[in-house]
């Protein structure tokens, strides 16, 4: 098989620079590891930025995304017992976010991509990169005990963190940046109404909350937990007594409880690899950088990677220009690492250290009394919130 673009992951990196590459004309294959279902059974991101949308509107598929998403102009920050309501919409000159959750965007990415005729070879093993460096880039892997080969002209890594691709590049090569905080997010999806209508990001003393939302009738709750938390010793109602506690009395109060339908638990990291492109090879998502999700940035940063890639691409085979390739690495870093810096800021302010003396609580209390009192400290947050331009 040949193609132009090899694109390795069907994570919302590489489902939605297979669909922007298609709208460029681009031909490309993706090739995922797992099945289709489990992609979709991964609950993760819930905030959508405008710009992420604004790609997806140039698709041609927010249909269900518009029908069913729901648009905040505003977030409420939860402190010394009293909440805050940040107005997103008024701090930023008018934007908004959207809340969609992650598995909906990859669905309607995997329903065009199939709608449009598209190769997606899922249950693709031993998936391998050879030659990116050289004349004749190829990608091999097995599938049902069978070997096969794509030739290409560039391969996407948009396989995760975990993936093949940043693995594949020669040590010397890659340099990494890494912060593992010594703490994760023990998150519950439930059937039941969000226990308010915005999302409430809460610093308390037995440490950070969320309440966040998928639908008017499912909600997703994290508490912040230990490293070596098991999720087997979490029943449901253990954590909906420990969110509770989190939370000022009229919420506690207003909490609508009821089965789990997914329970996990995350570790939280800030991780960014260097440079983002390797001869014909390009990392693009969590297979160059995580932030810890404190910020809702992952999702969107895997999408203004793949714009920036998609636009360079394009520009190689209309224009016969490699100045976007060659830029994508910087242009691509410079955004991330402002929202590496955000992440890291909001996790640093909302989460409880376990080395945490006394003065590292007054700090954080000050700064989030700044934050709620000044103007320029809440459209700082604002701005970055809502997504910094592309
Ligand atoms: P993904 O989603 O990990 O997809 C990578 C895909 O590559 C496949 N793969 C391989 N395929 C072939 N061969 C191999 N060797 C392969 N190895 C891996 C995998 O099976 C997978 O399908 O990466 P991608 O596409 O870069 O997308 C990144 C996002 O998933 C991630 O950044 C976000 O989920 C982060 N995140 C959030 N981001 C936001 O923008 N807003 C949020 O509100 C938000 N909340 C979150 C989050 C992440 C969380 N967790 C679980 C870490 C909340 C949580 C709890
Ligand atoms: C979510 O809904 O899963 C979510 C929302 C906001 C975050 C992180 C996760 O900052």
């Amino acid at each position: 098989m040949r193609t132009k673009v090899a694109i390795i992951g069907a994570g919302p990196a590489g489902m939605l620079l297979g669909q922007l590459l298609h709208a460029y004309g681009i031909d490309n294959v993706i090739l995922e590891r797992k099945d289709r279902d489990y992609v979709l059974a991964r609950i993760r991101a819930g905030v959508l930025e405008q710009g992420t949308v604004g790609l997806l509107e140039k698709l041609g598929i927010t249909e269900r995304l518009h029908h069913e998403g729901l648009i905040h102009d505003g977030i409420e920050l939860l402190f010394g017992g009293v909440r805050h309501r940040l107005d997103l919409k008024h701090a930023s000159g008018g934007k908004v976010v959207t809340v969609y959750g992650q598995t909906e965007v990859t669905r309607d990415l995997m329903d065009a991509r199939v709608k449009a005729g598209l190769t997606t070879v899922y249950d693709a093993d031993q998936v391998s990169l050879h030659d990116f460096y050289g004349s004749s880039p190829r990608v091999r892997y097995v599938k049902d005990g069978v070997s096969h080969e794509i030739a290409c002209d560039f391969i996407a890594g948009c396989d995760g963190f975990h993936g093949v691709s940043r693995q594949s590049v020669p040590a010397d090569a890659v340099k990494t940046f890494e912060r593992v905080y010594p703490f994760g997010w023990l998150g519950l999806l439930s059937d039941t109404p969000p226990v308010s209508p915005e999302l409430i990001y809460t610093n308390h003393e037995r440490g950070f909350a969320l309440c966040s939302m998928r639908s008017p009738t499912r909600s997703r709750y994290y508490v912040q937990c230990a490293l070596d938390e098991k999720v087997e010793n979490w029943s449901d109602d253990r954590f909906w007594d420990e969110l509770r506690s989190r939370l000022d009395p009229e919420a506690a109060e207003a909490l609508v409880t009821g089965p789990s339908i997914e329970k996990s638990i995350a570790p939280l990291r800030s991780f960014v690899a260097e440079p983002m492109r390797f001869g014909k090879l390009f990392l693009a998502g969590d297979a160059a950088h995580i932030v810890p999700p404190t910020g809702a940035k992952g999702l969107n940063l895997a999408a203004s990677d793949v714009h920036y890639l998609s636009q360079a691409l394009r520009e190689f085979y209309d224009e016969k220009s490699s100045a976007g390739i060659d830029g994508y690495s910087a242009r691509a870093l410079m955004r991330v690492w402002k929202a590496v810096r955000f992440s890291w800021w909001m996790t640093s302010m909302m989460h409880r250290f376990p080395d945490n003396d006394g003065f590292a609580t007054k700090l954080q209390q000050a700064e989030l009394d700044y934050v709620v009192h000044s103007k320029a400290a809440t459209s700082a947050l604002a701005e970055n919130y809502v997504g910094l331009p592309y």
